[in-house]
């Protein structure tokens, strides 16, 4: 396993919040020492090419990554999204203790994954490849179903969660101590509120263990400062969580 002390290198798309902003808020709350590779310039290693270089070339010690976030630490170099805010959060105390707990975790975030992935349906629900101006009516038929259902169906579980959770008194979703999880639903939460201010407002009006959690994520003092820096990329028209006011609900 690479020394902890190793820097971190990012690779995520450089204009957007995407599956990246998962990774870089556990690297950010933990103070870790990170690059944010593409975000540098082309003439110091960074921009887009850096992340197509490492997924279209053959590594040396592993797969190559199918596609943005992975990490390069030492000799590792890691994708999916949920996988490397585990691994990230294992190196930097984020992450429960013990490998039941651990467990739980994985599967809270691969739940959180699939509400990503859902989220990210709405506006391309034919191809990512397409323009959503090639799937608008598709897309309101997939936001139709989503904001009345699956919005409500997701956050309505994982406040079932905190509600279940009797060691973390309804604040944490696994154990007793903040972890990775709580700051991936914080970011779940902050896109989903962005992309669909009505609907959210709506369904969270019934899910305030959220709604607190969020809260207290969001003033934890490395995130707050992160979130008021201009690492944190704004929300924007080209991520995963996008604002069509056609999509939300009237
Ligand atoms: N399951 C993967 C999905 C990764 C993914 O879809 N990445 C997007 C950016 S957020 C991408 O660039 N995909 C390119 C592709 O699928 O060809 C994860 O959670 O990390």
């Amino acid at each position: 396993m690479p020394e902890t002390t190793t820097t971190y290198e990012l690779y995520y798309w450089p204009f957007i919040q995407g599956r990246g902003e998962f990774v870089r808020l556990v690297l950010e709350d933990a103070g870790l020492d990170y690059v944010d590779v593409a975000r540098l310039p082309e003439s110091r290693g960074g921009g887009l090419q850096a992340v197509l270089a490492l997924m279209n070339g053959p590594l040396p010690n592993g797969p190559r990554p199918f596609a943005p976030p992975y990490v390069r630490h030492g000799n590792l170099v890691l994708a999916q999204t949920a996988l490397v805010c585990r691994y990230v959060a294992e190196h930097a105390g984020l992450a429960p203790e013990g490998a039941l707990d651990r467990l739980r975790a994985d599967q809270l975030m691969l739940t959180i994954a699939d509400g990503v992935a859902e989220t990210h349906d709405i506006h391309h629900p034919i191809s990512a490849s397409l323009y959503y101006d090639d799937q608008r009516d598709a897309a309101k038929r997939r936001a139709e179903v989503f904001t009345h259902e699956r919005l409500a169906r997701f956050l309505g579980y994982f406040e079932a969660v905190l509600e279940d959770n009797a060691r973390g008194r309804g604040e944490v979703a696994i154990a007793d101590r903040t972890s990775y999880v709580d700051l991936a639903l914080f970011q779940l939460m902050a896109g989903l509120e962005y992309a669909l201010p009505k609907a959210f407002a709506r369904v969270t009006a019934a899910t305030p263990r959220l709604r607190a959690l969020a809260a207290v994520v969001a003033e934890r003092p490395r995130v707050a400062a992160y979130l008021a820096s201009e690492r944190r990329i704004p929300f924007n028209a080209q991520g995963i969580f996008r604002y069509y006011p056609e999509l939300d609900e009237p």
